[in-house]
């Protein structure tokens, strides 16, 4: 499996924010934080091909907004937030050495954050950054291979995978404040800690998860199921709003 990560622009401080204050971010931690993260990824399998910084792109350490990869093909997102668009490109051209490319186009905008690809159902947030029009373009561009595109609204965080990440092709942990658990009823459902709301957006992968350290209580929930859990420390990222799935972008 690779792993897409591209490192942290010196401009993050300049990034985008909707539910989360600005406050000071501290850039040699996060590059630590972020180093470490990619080691927990080759730890769990995975191959880290990492892109440079680019200074005018303050976002683009979330590599997982700018393009969402399955087996057949890589789609080209077009982010919601006009600043991130730029970013687009330097992935592009990572991508095209390893899968078939197609894009999400105007009108359409779709982040990667709000795609959650399990098996062959693709589940995609209505947000702020991702418009019907996007999602009708993705379901074109990945029915024909048989996946079961669906849409879900959202509410009261950025993008669905802040709300509902896949810890196993039949488990997904999930905040029901943000994301309705009715709409996830074929699988296993594991709620977070009611006191961590934050906590959902986890990496389930090659039968292991990477967890943020700063929800002890979920780890422990999804310990006693039985799950590996990894857990690295993403504070320094979480201040620009990002997690830890929206820091790669993984190719089986
Ligand atoms: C943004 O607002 O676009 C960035 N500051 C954070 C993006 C995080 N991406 C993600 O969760 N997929």
């Amino acid at each position: 499996m690779i792993a897409l990560t591209r490192q942290i622009s010196p401009s993050l401080s300049r990034c985008e924010l909707t539910h989360v204050e600005r406050t000071p971010i501290d850039y040699e931690r996060a590059c630590a934080q972020h180093a470490a993260y990619e080691r927990a990824l080759t730890s769990c399998g995975c191959t880290v091909r990492r892109l440079a910084a680019d200074d005018s792109m303050p976002d683009s350490v979330f590599i997982e907004d700018t393009a969402v990869a399955v087996e057949e093909v890589a789609v080209m997102m077009r982010p919601g937030a006009s600043s991130r668009r730029p970013e687009t490109a330097a992935v592009r051209d990572a991508l095209a050495r390893l899968r078939p490319l197609a894009d999400i186009e105007e009108p359409g905008t779709v982040d990667g954050g709000d795609v959650l690809v399990i098996g062959r159902c693709v589940f995609v947030g209505l947000s702020t950054r991702t418009n019907e029009a996007g999602i009708f373009q993705l379901e074109s561009l990945l029915s024909p291979y048989g996946y079961d595109v669906t849409a879900i609204q959202t509410q009261g965080c950025l993008h669905l995978k802040s709300a509902v990440t896949a810890v196993t092709g039949s488990a997904v942990l999930l905040n029901p404040s943000w994301v309705s658990p009715d709409r996830f009823a074929a699988y296993d459902v594991i709620e977070v800690a009611p006191e961590e709301p934050g906590a959902a957006n986890v990496v389930g992968i090659n039968g292991r998860v990477i967890a943020s350290a700063a929800y002890p209580r979920t780890v422990e929930r999804l310990t006693r199921r039985g799950l590996d859990v990894l857990t690295v420390d993403a504070s320094e990222l979480a201040k620009a709003e990002g997690a830890l799935t929206c820091c790669s972008i993984l190719l089986s």
